[in-house]
């Protein structure tokens, strides 16, 4: 099972490499390492599991965090009308992406970085995104807002871009040009 003492953190050097291309048919050990990936962020939504086991609530996760230079991710997470989207894809690939950007008004956070960090991160607001499921299936997922924000966010650190790397230093909470909030419904 995964847990927090597997999760580098800000500062380790392969948060800054690009990770590689996994063969497609998958291997059995790195769909065991996206079920595994995926069930962590599952278990750490659960409130009395997380607690057990000390898990950081998280919504998306990519191999690089494990100190495993793959291309691979995981989210599970609702978007912004409460449907879920779960996945875990290998070789994600942007095929597209609108020139419309969004952002989260409360900035992102990470489980590699054990602080909280000011700052508005600028995302693209809408993404068509290729990838391999476990069952070595290709798929194509059209994504827009929060989940959007997420898959950005995973792909990023299988480039070796933090979250931090993308905010305004002079003015961390300068407006981004073309964008519209996130907004979750109360
Ligand atoms: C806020 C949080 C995340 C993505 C986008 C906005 C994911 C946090 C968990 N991770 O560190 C995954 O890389
Ligand atoms: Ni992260």
């Amino acid at each position: 099972m995964i847990t927090m003492k597997d999760i580098i953190r800000e500062g380790h050097p392969t948060l800054s490499l690009r990770a590689e291309e996994v063969a497609i048919p998958l291997s059995d050990e790195n769909v065991k390492l996206m079920k595994e990936m995926l069930l962590y962020i599952k278990n750490s939504q659960n409130e009395a599991f997380a607690q057990k086991y000390n898990l950081r609530e998280g919504v998306g996760l990519a191999a690089p965090q494990l100190n495993i230079l793959k291309r691979i991710m995981a989210v599970h997470t609702e978007d912004e009308k409460g449907n879920l989207h779960s996945y875990a894809l290998a070789n994600p690939r942007i095929l597209s992406h609108s020139e419309e950007m969004t952002y989260l008004p409360n900035g992102e956070g990470c489980l590699s970085v054990d602080r909280e960090v000011e700052g508005l991160v600028p995302r693209h607001r809408r993404l068509t995104v290729e990838g391999y499921d476990i069952n070595n299936k290709k798929v194509r997922l059209r994504l827009r807002g929060y989940v959007s924000i997420v898959f950005q966010h995973e792909i990023d650190h299988l480039n070796g871009i933090m979250f931090l790397d993308r905010i305004n230093k002079e003015n961390p909470m300068a407006p981004i040009p073309n964008s519209k909030p996130v907004e979750f419904e109360e």
